[in-house]
């Protein structure tokens, strides 16, 4: 559709927009790039997605086509490269190898549960070995405790209630992408979230069998994981969250993922899920678990990261994080749109097109997700599913109407049960990108 463009647009526009115009619209002169939107502006977009652009005339000036703006090029600077993993779907996209990170583009997030082979992946450090006896795997619970544990998968199986339920993992960096300047770390289209059901053991029951001192005030969370560069005294990942988070009901210890053992990539045998809150507090290859009585201060606590501008910021600038910043907890309200594909060809003549997606909002439900088809001038309401538990995903279907063959854009956006509505770009910028939920735009071609 038009041609993918290998740079990303805003390192086009920034030198000399005219000369980027001529590039992408092939026009050699004229009017400044916001020129390309009036008549004859149109005219050669529409020839550059390759169609005429029925809603054309509601586009917003500077509007940048999802059909050339695909593939989100800082995601991918030199085009998306596939992920290679055993068990895993090819369509998954690599965003670093070392660390391997890989998200799922939104079109494979069309499943109502997300199967293991299209769940993303984010790591900090190596990948351990996979363990050959799991129910033999030890889980420490230290620090401000009266009872120290240091229990077996096996135990933790026996002696506990399981629980299972369908909840969402997001990375606290997902969305990145769209923020601008462009904001440090792996640059997450959407796809760094998956709704799996998970099955494990509350923590609370576990923390309340390690019985927690009055003190107790916030976890560390310890893996198996090596770091990076393979030295013993450096530490991937340890983050930690407030005890009242910890003894959630929701907050499990989980050592099965869709009915299966817990893979090893996924942080098997056994890894913390804590719904609604940065992936990052999912400790995988989960080993022990520090009671402190202050907040944590391991690898990904303090400064930047995974922490937020309390007042805005100028975007860009430079921040050390320790005033003015918060901890990220709860994630922001996203919708998917999973069905049609971004850069979906259909057939002529079609006029209307069912759509489907999820939505999710952290630790909120979602009360709405609205569509358009014709660049936000109006909206409607889609068919939105309840969740099955607190902290799944809300399935959502709609039908939308197209008047005539041509180029459209589909935009979703949701509501949480605050009230809080997703962006058109991202709000509140920070120099590690979090809480960018701008609205989703899929590029349809009827004809
Ligand atoms: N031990 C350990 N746990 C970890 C990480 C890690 O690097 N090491 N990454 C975290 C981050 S940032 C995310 S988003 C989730 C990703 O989980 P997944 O790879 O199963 O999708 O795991 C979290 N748990
Ligand atoms: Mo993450």
């Amino acid at each position: 559709m038009g041609g993918t463009i290998e740079r990303g647009l805003e390192d086009l526009y920034a030198p000399d927009g005219e000369r980027a115009d001529a590039l992408v619209f092939g026009r050699k002169s004229g009017p400044s790039r916001r020129g390309f939107l009036r008549q004859a502006g149109l005219a050669s977009m529409g020839a550059a997605v390759g169609a005429s652009i029925p809603f054309g005339a509601n586009m917003p000036q500077g509007l940048v086509p999802a059909a050339l703006a695909q593939g989100v090029p800082a995601a991918a600077p030199k085009g998306p490269v596939p992920l290679d993993f055993p068990g895993k779907d090819k369509g998954l996209v690599v965003l670093g190898d070392r660390p391997l990170v890989a998200e799922t583009p939104e079109h494979l997030l069309d499943d109502d549960t997300t199967p293991n082979s299209r769940f993303f992946i984010r790591n900090n450090g190596q990948v351990p070995e996979a363990v050959m006896d799991a129910d033999k795997w030890m889980l420490t619970v230290d620090g401000e405790v009266n009872n120290k544990l240091e229990i077996s998968l096996g135990d933790l199986k026996s002696k506990f209630k399981t629980q299972k339920l369908r909840m969402v993992l997001e990375c606290g960096g997902n969305g990145r992408s769209a923020f601008q300047p462009q904001a440090r770390g792996n640059q997450w289209t959407n796809g760094g979230a998956g709704c799996a059901e998970w099955t494990g053991v509350r923590l609370a029951d576990v923390l309340k069998a390690a019985a927690l001192k009055s003190t107790a005030a916030f976890t560390g969370h310890y893996g198996a994981d090596p770091h990076l560069s393979g030295a013993a005294g450096q530490i991937a990942l340890s983050r930690g969250m407030p005890i009242a988070k910890a003894m959630e009901r929701h907050t499990l210890v989980v050592f099965a993922m869709n009915g299966e053992a817990l893979p090893n990539i996924h942080g098997g045998p056994l890894r913390l899920i804590v719904p609604g809150w940065p992936g990052s507090l999912s400790h995988k290859w989960l080993n022990r678990i520090w009671v402190r009585d202050k907040e944590h201060d391991g690898q990904g606590m303090g400064g930047t990261s995974y922490r937020v501008p309390i007042a805005p910021i100028v975007p860009g600038s430079n921040a050390d994080g320790k005033t003015n910043f918060r901890n990220l907890e709860s994630m922001p309200v996203r919708a998917i749109i999973s069905s049609p594909a971004n850069g979906a060809k259909l057939t002529t003549g079609l006029r209307e097109v069912a759509v489907r997606g999820a939505a999710w909002a952290g630790e909120y439900t979602v009360r709405a997700v609205d569509v358009s088809t014709d660049f936000g001038s109006t909206w409607s309401r889609v068919n939105l599913s309840a969740p099955k538990n607190r902290y799944d995903w809300q399935r959502w279907t709609a039908k939308v109407k197209l008047p005539m063959d041509g180029y459209y854009e589909i935009w979703a956006r949701a509501t949480d049960a605050r009230g809080v509505m997703q962006p058109h770009s991202p709000a509140n910028w920070n120099p590690q990108g979090y809480g960018g939920n701008a609205m989703q735009r899929v590029a349809v071609l009827v004809g």
